[in-house]
């Protein structure tokens, strides 16, 4: 049997074909319209905009041959952006035809309650039975998009499954034995490897029975994060580290808390919903240069089957060849070895002191740069705030707050300055100014850090999280301070984070992943 894989080489496709390895099958891949016709299989995971998946299909002559073998029902299956273009056309592209395999248009998020993108793992809800469902047992899938194919209210007979977020939307389409998901299997851990797994299996066509009604709902959770602060100890192995404040040698040596592989792979057993990696002395030497790092991914992506962030870095620069890089160069290389979101810090800070100097976009800073390529949701921005307190709210021009925790003279107000190279170095920049400017050039997530709290184990910042959630309307993910699993509970039940992530508690088996989540599920908050 061949499963031919249709990858145009936009994105992480390193994933679903480890994933298909994983699940012990072998792939070619298409490289002609006669691939399409001829395959047993087609797996076609769509990466970048719908537009960009379109021109792909139409440059490579892929549409009619697609639109033949969909009709005539033989086996498919589209991941995530490869199920809109089954539609007539999206929003996100308007003007440009999708594969018009069935009616409708598909829709972006309303922002408002929700964050946009949806990024997190969510409940699909059945409405016919399917064999590619077969051993489902109502786990939580993993989401990445912005733009969704909306529920008829009377399903049609192809729509599959549904998810609510702010609205109902189509997550699984299938007819004959051609189908889609909006989740990405590759990315949901051991439930959605099975479903993969009935797809590669399948010698039957997909068997639909028993149509359910779209009354119930899902909900998405609040993810629980781990992450691994890497960088070179002085023996020079790529390590786990963990800093207080920053400051990650103890007695002159940085502390090594493991093998960053080995500990991911731990991490993804024990359950953590995404796992984040940020090479924390990427500021000082050439990303590029930086083998491990891509080794890393590579190795990691083998094994860990939930989403992979990397940061530090993630910049243009110049070699000391004199061959220039651009930040998009970076980025790209992170994602061809296994990630599926970079995550940008200092470079960050530069774009947006440049894009407040100027008042216009420029087009060419990384954050535009790999938004526009990779998407959105694929651009995390890592920011390490510090509080600078004041006396008062008119003693600077940046956003303050009034603290609960006064300053050490008694001062009642701070802002929160954002800093550069692991805190190293202030800008006259808030936190409020960066979240907002970020967004506009087209970040997808924000990983809030606070440096008073790093490696503090004393919570979260709940003032500052607060305050970043109220002017942004892209996720935020809560860094620094996780001492226990009630502070993740404090978190979601106090502030409307959309994930919290640690590190330290994690790294040395404090807290276990599993009773964070029991913590958070017995006070009534959405987990995994
Ligand atoms: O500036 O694009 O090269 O990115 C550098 C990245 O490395 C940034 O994301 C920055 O936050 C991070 N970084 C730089 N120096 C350090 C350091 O520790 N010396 N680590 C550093 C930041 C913050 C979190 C940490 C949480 C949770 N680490 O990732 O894991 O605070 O810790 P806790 O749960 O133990 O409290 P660029």
């Amino acid at each position: 049997m061949t499963i031919a894989l249709l990858d145009y080489g936009a994105g992480n496709v390193r994933s679903i074909r480890n994933a298909v390895r994983k699940l012990g099958f072998s792939f070619t891949e298409i490289s002609s319209a006669e691939d399409i016709l001829t395959a047993d299989k087609v797996l076609f995971p769509g990466v970048g905009s719908f537009g960009l998946v379109m021109a792909e299909l139409r440059k490579r002559g892929y549409v009619e041959p697609l639109r033949q073998r969909i009709l005539a029902g033989k086996p498919f299956l589209g991941i995530c952006v490869a199920l809109q273009v089954l539609y007539a056309g999206s929003e996100e592209s308007p003007g440009v035809a999708g594969l018009g395999i069935f009616p409708g248009q598909v829709q972006r998020f309303a922002t408002g309650e929700m964050a946009v993108p949806q990024i997190g793992w969510n409940g699909v809800k059945l409405l016919q039975s399917s064999s590619l469902f077969n051993g489902y047992q109502q786990e939580k899938l993993y989401f990445v998009h912005s733009y969704f194919a909306p529920l008829t209210e009377t399903p049609d007979d192809w729509q599959l499954a549904y998810t609510d977020y702010g609205c109902k939307f189509v997550s699984a389409v299938a007819k004959g034995a051609v189908a889609a998901f909006q989740f990405h299997p590759e990315k949901s851990g051991a439930a959605g490897l099975n479903i993969l797994g009935n797809y590669l299996q399948d010698k039957e066509e997909i068997v639909l029975s028993s149509k359910d009604s779209a009354t119930s709902s899902t909900k998405i959770a609040k993810r629980i994060i781990a992450c691994l602060d890497v960088r070179s100890n002085d023996a020079g192995d790529l390590v786990v580290t963990k800093g207080d404040q920053y400051v990650v040698r103890a007695e002159g040596e940085v502390r090594n808390l493991g093998k960053p592989v080995a500990l991911a792979r731990r991490y993804y057993e024990e359950g953590a919903d995404e796992i984040t990696f940020l090479n924390i002395t990427g500021f000082r030497s050439f990303p590029l240069q930086d083998q491990p790092m891509i080794d890393l991914l590579a190795e990691c992506s083998k094994e860990v089957f939930v989403p992979l962030t990397i940061g530090g870095g993630i910049r243009a620069f110049v070699d000391s060849m004199g061959r220039s890089y651009s930040a998009l160069d970076v980025a790209a290389a992170y994602f061809r070895a296994g990630a599926d979101k970079i995550s940008i810090g200092s470079d960050a800070v530069d774009a947006v002191e440049e894009f407040l100097r100027s008042g216009k976009k420029s087009g060419s800073s990384s954050i535009e740069q790999i938004s526009a390529v990779y998407g959105a949701q694929a651009v995390v921005i890592s920011v390490d705030p510090r509080r600078v307190y004041v006396d008062s709210a008119e003693a600077t021009p940046h956003t303050t707050i009034k603290t609960i925790y006064p300053g050490p003279n008694g001062e009642e107000y701070c802002w929160y300055q954002c800093t550069v190279k692991g805190g190293r170095e202030g800008r006259d920049l808030d936190v409020i100014q960066f979240v907002v400017a970020c967004e506009q050039l087209g970040a997808g997530e924000i990983l809030l850090n606070c440096i008073d709290r790093d490696g503090t184990g004393s919570g979260f910042e709940l003032e500052l999280i607060a305050q970043v959630k109220a002017v942004v309307s892209i996720p935020v993910i809560a860094s620094s301070g996780a001492g226990s699993a009630a502070h993740f509970v404090e978190l979601f039940t106090r502030t409307e984070a959309d994930a919290g992530l640690a590190a330290g508690i994690f790294h040395r088996r404090e807290v276990e992943i599993d009773n964070v989540k029991k913590a958070a599920r017995a006070a009534g908050v959405e987990v995994r």
